[in-house]
């Protein structure tokens, strides 16, 4: 039996998640629209503490660019929605790439009308999310790439995208808001390439900005794993660069399409290892998270509405009976011993002592001249033993 969620694991679901009614490139919907409100009770009932959207997820886009005032009754419905429930919205997100006028980028599109278009959609929606306590506010660029290389100008296209971040950074700033902006990479798809595909560039990129502290990212599972990397990996390092504001969870079958699975139903062991970093932090100290666990997933085009309610639990179930086999696995005295015996634990000790110059290394025989190399090659790494447990921690066996 998984453990029941409760609003304090801080589970957090996008509104175009179980909202997504299975429209796929191949094939018309499968599901009905669902109402913003409801998908709201029936989270806040499944024990989530937060729902994120995109500015069109509750606002149709014409309504919510021409129509104030249907604007206005609209987002009132969604506030009494969440003071009904007490659900929170911890993070909110812009719609910049479902519109015609985006097929070619939105803050980095070639078009100076579509730059300037994008920014105030933009800032509207950075507005909402600060006036309903949202802390992150995500900029997934889907559109922003190509599919020609040379149709696009890449410093310009860095250049504005830097301009664009540069400008709401320096108006969060101004207004004295509580909220940092999280760019969430991803390799292809829509575009044939999208700019800063992975958590890497991203990390690379904060450090181009004006305000670089108030910008970080919001790595995703699948999209790091469509780029054949380790996603764990890659929220260890934004972690450990102070870098991690926000985090989107679901599965993946390895380098292909998008697949936006339930959490857990791809790449069963590093979801292990994800929660493991996420719940229990690195096994020498240093950093941690603490901020929501948000799904971005589709439920699959082949389930009915009941089928999108058993798979929002699924993965919230998912997480719950890692973060126990997780806590297991860490509290496993072999693991200690395991974690010891494969040095994990003497990574945390610097190269040098305390006080030592590189000269004192250099004058130090222990360390090079007396070395022995083939002492040091023979030794054993005991990485599988420590895989093993961790297999086994993660199937129930551990103990
Ligand atoms: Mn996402």
């Amino acid at each position: 039996m998984a453990p029941t969620p409760t609003r304090d694991d801080k589970f957090s679901f996008g509104l175009w998640t179980v909202g997504w009614t299975a429209n796929d490139p191949f094939g018309a919907a499968t599901r009905a629209p669902l109402d913003p409100v409801e998908a709201t009770h029936r989270l806040s009932d499944l024990g989530a503490y937060g729902i994120t959207f995109h500015d069109d997820d509750v606002v149709p886009f014409e309504a919510g660019q021409r129509d104030a005032a249907e604007r206005t009754r609209i987002l009132d419905r969604l506030k009494k929605a969440l003071s009904d429930t007490g659900m929170q919205v911890p993070m909110v997100t812009t719609n910049l790439f479902s519109h015609p006028m985006f097929k070619e980028g939105a803050f980095t599109a070639n078009d100076r009308g579509v730059r300037r278009y994008a920014l105030r959609k933009a800032l509207r929606q950075l507005e909402l999310g600060v006036e309903l306590g949202a802390k992150t506010f995500v900029m997934w660029g889907g559109r922003e790439g190509s599919e020609v290389d040379v149709a696009k100008d890449v410093h310009a296209a860095l250049s504005r995208y830097k301009e664009a971040v540069d400008l709401l950074t320096t108006h969060i700033l101004e207004q004295g808001w509580d909220v940092r902006i999280a760019i969430e990479p991803k390799p292809n798809e829509p575009r044939g390439d999208i700019l800063l595909p992975t958590v890497g560039h991203a990390i690379a990129f904060t450090h181009t900005l004006e305000h670089p502290h108030l910008v970080g990212v919001n790595p995703e599972v699948g999209h790091e794993q469509m780029s054949n990397l380790n996603f764990t990996q890659g929220i260890a390092q934004a972690l450990s660069a102070g870098k991690l504001f926000h985090v989107d969870l679901n599965g993946q079958h390895g380098p292909k399409f998008d697949q936006d699975l339930i959490f857990g139903h791809g790449d069963l062991i590093n979801a292990f290892s994800t929660v493991d970093l996420l719940e229990n932090g690195f096994p020498g100290g240093g950093p941690t998270y603490d901020g929501p666990r948000h799904f971005d997933y589709k439920p699959l085009r082949t389930e009915n509405a009941d089928g999108v309610w058993t798979s929002a639990e699924a993965n919230m179930s998912t997480y719950l009976l890692l973060k126990e086999r997780a806590l297991a696995f860490r509290a496993d005295p072999r693991v200690q011993e395991a974690l010891e015996a494969a040095q994990v634990t003497e990574l945390a000790t610097s190269t040098l002592s305390e006080g030592e110059s590189l000269a004192d290394l250099v004058a130090d025989r222990s360390a090079f001249e007396d070395f022995d190399a083939d002492a040091s090659g023979a030794r054993h790494g005991g990485q599988v033993r420590l895989d093993q447990l961790a297999l086994e921690h993660l199937m129930g066996a551990g103990s």
